[in-house]
């Protein structure tokens, strides 16, 4: 019998520093600041902290722009304090992982300062320099490389004047793109992660890394009539080497080593991709982020928001629970720092607060796979306000907006589409009291608080036993306790109408079945005769039983 690994009974909670809690007043959040947190999070019960970018960066995409992977960004703090960090953690029983960026650097990290220096130098072939397309004068619209379109919006190749080449950057022009086509690239990746997990920690959740291999021949795009440019996704990600280059990884820096966790992000993973990518024969990835859940409600563009069909959400992740099943492994999420917040997004932020965060957690974290909670969404943090284009700060809205007239959109229409998708919306200070900045910060915060913090707050939280944070406490307690809830089969029920989520989950001869209503509506659920009068081990409602669910009504009911 093969011992499951550690992660599969594991709650992982993401930090995104600038925004947690700042410990020096200068509006920004960093490590001391999470440091003086870790009450927060061990009373909250999580065994792992994933941390975003910490590392030395000019902050152009916040931190996902790395100029020193082995130093600690002076607005966070220090490599004293990071190890100060992974002390604490450790000794309270909890894990870290930290965020590995390396599909691409900042343009100020030694390696590109080098590769762009001369076309001769010998870092040149570490990122990808092409020649202006042929035919066309350098800088002359249409000269780059390829037609396409960075997901930061405009063209994915930037001209170095004094070479005379374009260099890749799928991100913004101060991102430019690794060639990890080179060995020396790799192995440089290799030692600098020995060096992190040497240093203590206990994983990595890995950047966008289903776009480290590449096709190599870069092939155009389909163009899009009013930009000229078109989605190249399929060229540069999936490439034919990811699973070598995975496997190389796991060889070179994980084998050997115990306990550790390994998340790769991979936006618009299928499930196939993700199945070769976790299943643990393969000595790969633990498990993948996918994307299809957060893709539901876009339209032409993420900033084109589309309602949500009813029962759409439940639908596309139960094919992840099914295509994944015994073999692979899933993460389940359903915000972080890119992402709006959950209970805006997908549930009801307003008459349905409470019963619609705790509703979608209940269905969340009980699934098959690895729970992973975006601070903030343990007492239902809802999507910041953003008056005016001035509120915003990511680069990604920003650009996005300043582009708009390129594709004919209405400015005021931009705005809104901001609002409802935006990142800024998970970005907004953790809100830890009523009083001034939330707690947050005693300076002036990078960005504004969100103006319900008066009532929306951790402190009004921890004693309320009907509180959001309290019921979170009671979920991750549930995976701790219960090992059909880590190991169980899944299983979907139909309860008769699309917007109620149900499943069984089994394992032996232990039994969890749990029912959601994810609408707003009250629904008559056809729920199985044999669970009929068996009453909850967890509910969002009091007096749950009988087949009339409330408004985002929550059962979990054991047959143990
Ligand atoms: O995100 C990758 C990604 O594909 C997106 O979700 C991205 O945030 C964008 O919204 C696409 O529309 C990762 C990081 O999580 C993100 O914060 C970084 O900006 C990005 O990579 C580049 O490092
Ligand atoms: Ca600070």
């Amino acid at each position: 019998v093969v011992t499951p690994a550690w992660w599969t009974s594991a709650v992982v909670y993401q930090v995104y520093p600038r925004s947690f809690a700042d410990g020096n007043s200068d509006g920004i959040g960093d490590i001391r600041g999470i440091i003086g947190k870790l009450d927060h999070l061990q009373r909250l019960g999580v065994d792992v902290v994933w941390l975003s970018p910490v590392y030395r960066s000019p902050q152009a995409d916040a931190g996902y722009d790395i100029s020193d992977y082995q130093d600690i960004d002076p607005i966070f703090g220090s490599l004293a304090d990071i190890d100060e960090l992974i002390a604490d953690l450790h000794s309270r029983g909890m894990k870290l992982v930290m965020d590995l960026v390396v599909n691409h650097t900042s343009d100020e990290h030694p390696w590109f300062v080098e590769s762009r220096s001369s076309l001769d130098n010998p870092k040149r072939d570490w990122y990808w320099w092409r020649d202006p397309r042929p035919g066309f004068a350098a800088g002359q619209s249409g000269a780059e490389p390829t037609n396409w379109e960075s997901f930061f919006s405009g063209p994915t190749w930037r001209l170095d004047e004094a070479t005379g080449q374009y260099y890749l950057h799928l991100f913004d022009p101060k991102q430019p793109d690794l060639n990890w086509e080179n060995p020396e690239v790799r192995a440089a990746v290799h030692g600098m992660m020995r060096w992190w997990l040497d240093r203590g920690i206990d994983g990595f959740r890995m950047d966008v890394i289903n776009l480290i291999s590449k096709d190599t021949t870069l092939p155009d795009a389909e163009p899009d009539p009013a930009t000229g440019r078109g989605d190249g996704f399929a060229h540069y990600s999936h490439g034919p080497r990811l699973h070598e280059f995975l496997r190389e990884m796991r060889r070179e820096v994980f084998d050997g080593r115990d306990a550790l966790l390994t998340v790769g992000e991979m936006p618009g993973v299928t499930t196939e991709e993700a199945l070769l990518t976790t299943d643990p024969a393969r000595r790969e990835l633990d498990m993948v982020f996918q994307f299809e859940h957060v893709g539901l409600d876009h339209g032409s563009t993420k900033f084109d928001p589309r309602p949500l069909a009813p029962g759409a959400l439940a639908a596309s992740l139960t094919k992840w629970q099914d295509a994944l099943g015994e073999t692979g492994w899933n993460s389940l999420y359903l915000s972080n720092h890119d992402q709006p917040r959950t209970v805006s997004r997908f549930g009801n932020d307003g008459e349905f607060w409470r019963q619609s965060a705790t509703a979608l957690a209940t269905m969340l974290h009980l699934q098959r796979g690895t729970p992973y909670i975006y601070q903030g969404e343990e007492i239902g943090m809802t999507n910041g306000s953003f008056p005016t284009l001035d509120a915003f700060r990511d680069i990604e809205s920003l650009n996005f907006f300043a582009r708009a007239g390129e594709r004919g959109l209405d400015p005021a229409d931009v705005l809104d589409g901001l609002r409802v998708n935006g990142r800024d919306n998970a970005r907004t200070p953790v809100q830890w009291t009523g009083g001034a900045q939330a707690g947050f910060t005693k300076g002036r915060p990078w960005i504004e608080v969100n103006p319900n913090h008066t009532w929306l707050n951790a402190d009004a939280q921890y004693d309320d036993p009907d509180s959001v944070f309290a019921y979170y406490q009671r979920l991750i307690a549930l995976r701790h306790e219960r090992a059909v809830i880590a190991l169980g089969t899944f299983a979907r029920v139909d309860a008769g109408d699309p917007a109620i989520f149900a499943f069984e989950r089994s394992l032996d001869t232990e039994r969890l079945f749990v029912v959601t209503n994810l609408s707003d509506d009250t629904l008559d659920a056809a729920l199985p005769a044999s669970w009929n009068h068996v009453s909850p081990v967890l509910a969002n409602y009091p007096d749950a039983h009988g087949p009339r669910l409330r408004p985002w009504e929550a059962r979990v009911l054991s047959s143990m």
